[in-house]
């Protein structure tokens, strides 16, 4: 039964349509389908397919933004029952989210964050187009243990090396650790701008977010 589901919201995306696409999100809640794996088994493939008939020219700009609108909405309701479900009371740690200067892309990031906020971290969404010296005096103000960049650009993967760099500058290199992420971002790339830590998922987030504050 499951499987049915997640093939009609993986429709619905492809298909532009946000309405269905949030009913079917809100009958598989009430099917008792856990809010995961609507997200991985039926909206993410859902948004991959989008992205490639993007690639290739099949589908324009309108078309990402219905199947980014559906995800949302999606998302929407989504969000209350993941957290929901962890209810962690433990303070893992704090983090300051956000995706670099020059890229609009958002649902990543904010999954990630709901992610993180759900096993315990507290998190500090600066949101999207986040310039390089919002988050220097965001880690200043807030002393976080964590700062998590996203990138689904690879025209703005760029901002993340500035970034780090920017805080080695301003003398926060080694208080505070650096993770990176977004659909063009790999371990390579992390590793070669000094990233402390990459996960290609939201989940992986968490597991890399714990490791880094020593949990
Ligand atoms: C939706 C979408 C949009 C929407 C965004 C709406 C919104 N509110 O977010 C809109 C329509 C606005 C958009 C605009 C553009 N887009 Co767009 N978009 C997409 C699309 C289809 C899906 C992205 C998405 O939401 N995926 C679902 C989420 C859940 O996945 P995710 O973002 O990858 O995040 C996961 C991981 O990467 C990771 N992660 C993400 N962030 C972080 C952070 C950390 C710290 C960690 C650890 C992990 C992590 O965890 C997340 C959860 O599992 C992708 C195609 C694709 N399949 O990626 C193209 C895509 C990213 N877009 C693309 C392009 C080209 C554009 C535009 C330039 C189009 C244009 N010509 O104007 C503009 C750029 C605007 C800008 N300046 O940013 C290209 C990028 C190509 C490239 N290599 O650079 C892609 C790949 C499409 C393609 N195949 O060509 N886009």
């Amino acid at each position: 039964m499951s499987q049915e589901f997640f093939a009609k919201l993986t429709q619905s995306l492809i298909e532009g349509d946000p309405d269905a696409t949030s009913e079917i999100t809100q009958t598989a809640l009430a099917a008792g389908i856990e809010p995961m794996e609507i997200i991985k088994q039926g909206l993410i493939p859902g948004m991959n397919v989008v992205g490639e008939k993007f690639s290739t020219g099949e589908y324009f700009l309108p078309d990402l933004i219905i199947a980014a609108d559906g995800m949302q909405k999606a998302m929407v309701l989504l969000e209350p029952e993941l957290l929901k479900r962890h209810q962690a009371i433990e303070s893992t740690g704090i983090v300051i989210l956000g995706t670099v200067k020059g890229d609009i892309h958002e649902i990543g990031k904010s999954l990630v964050g709901t992610m993180l906020s759900a096993n315990g971290f507290k998190v500090f969404d600066l949101g999207v187009d986040v310039a390089t010296d919002t988050f220097v005096s965001k880690a200043r103000e807030l002393k976080p243990d964590i700062i998590g960049l996203s990138a689904l650009l690879t025209t703005t993967m760029v901002n993340q090396r500035e970034v780090i760099k920017a805080l080695a500058s301003a003398g926060m290199g080694d208080k505070v650790k650096v993770m990176v992420g977004g659909a063009p971002v790999t371990r390579g790339w992390a590793e070669e701008i000094g990233a402390d830590g990459y996960a290609e998922d939201a989940m992986g987030a968490v597991q890399i977010a714990r490791q880094l504050v020593g949990k």
